[in-house]
């Protein structure tokens, strides 16, 4: 299954009219520093997703970036329209860690059976993620529910990237966590396989009118906003769903004598304490657009990245205003 879907990725991505785009990329870059022409480049001999990553965006340098000793990011959904490639690529560009831990739901295999949707920003998610495996960044992922498929393939290894149903982290301060995806737990999936669809639906209607709104919010000058992180935190059920979740987690998470938990699937941010047990969630890239990192000395830290990038905006207008005044 996995390979049939790296496949199809990889057919619609060259069938996708993405070719002459980089030819001319390719074509100017050529001849601006080789004066040679483009024909004489063996243009064929390149992977077009590795050209993709390079046209998008100029490349950062990676000394530049905030550095972790650990990220972990989860529920990026790529293949779906809810997934924030933009916020995503604008993160990885800006900071960078040791270790990475991928907790699973990064490609949605559900959505991507209905529907194929793979735009050039979830492989260049895809590719900056590889290109920080070869860097020397360690890379776990750990598959979710959304990308159930790639769990069979848990032990193994792919370009760097190590495949793990469960893993287990010890911070800089000693404590272990144990790391997963967090689908496990979650009682209503396993008994109702029926009523997660619906609730995939429902979600998916939620997603569509967030995009709408900050569509809207955008074209104003507004800074992006969760709509259903809102509603999410309106509705008393939903508030009920997550501290119950968020408990079961820990309670099992004590079970297995470990110091803590880290997982995400509920795409909702947090880091608490359940009786002496660490509960950490990394959130989500469709809605909250959220990171959990450990600093050099094991103290944990959630990053809300569109307020991360508002902030810098912000510093940014600020220097432009002093250099206009001086
Ligand atoms: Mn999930």
């Amino acid at each position: 299954m996995g390979v049939r879907l790296a496949r199809l990725m990889m057919t619609q991505h060259q069938a996708s009219g993405h070719r002459p785009e980089l030819r001319s990329y390719e074509d100017s870059a050529v001849g601006n520093q080789n004066g040679k022409s483009a024909s004489a480049f063996p243009l064929s001999a390149i992977h077009a997703p590795v050209r993709a990553v390079e046209r998008v965006r100029p490349l950062h340098d990676p000394d530049q970036r905030r550095k972790y000793r650990t990220i972990w990011i989860s529920d990026i959904h790529l293949g779906t329209k809810g997934c924030n490639a933009e916020l995503l690529i604008d993160f990885l560009d800006n900071v960078d860690s040791e270790t990475m831990y991928l907790v699973g739901d990064i490609i949605d295999g559900w959505r991507l059976r209905k529907k194929f949707y793979w735009p050039a920003a979830h492989n260049d998610i895809v590719w900056r993620i590889l290109k920080r495996a070869r860097r020397g960044t360690r890379i776990i992922y750990i598959p979710g529910n959304h990308d159930e498929m790639f769990r069979q393939f848990s032990g193994l290894n792919f370009g760097g990237v190590e495949i793990r149903r469960t893993a287990f982290h010890t911070t800089a301060d000693g404590r272990r966590l144990m790391v997963l995806h967090g689908d496990e737990f979650d009682a209503v999936m396993l008994a109702h396989r029926w009523l997660a669809y619906v609730g995939d639906a429902a979600y998916t209607i939620l997603m569509g009118l967030n995009r709408y709104v900050n569509a809207v919010r955008s074209r104003l000058g507004l800074s992006y906003w969760s709509l259903s992180k809102m509603a999410k935190h309106k509705v008393k059920n939903a508030v009920e769903f997550i501290s119950r979740y968020e408990e079961v987690v820990s309670r099992a998470a004590a079970g297995r004598g470990v110091d803590g938990v880290v997982c995400g699937h509920i795409h909702t941010a947090e880091m608490a304490e359940f009786n002496g047990v660490a509960y950490y969630n990394d959130g989500d890239w469709v809605e909250g657009c959220t990171a959990l990192v450990e600093h050099f000395d094991g103290r944990m830290e959630v990053l809300h990245w569109p307020e991360e990038m508002a902030r810098r905006e912000e510093a940014r207008d600020r220097r432009a205003a002093i250099q206009v005044a001086a």
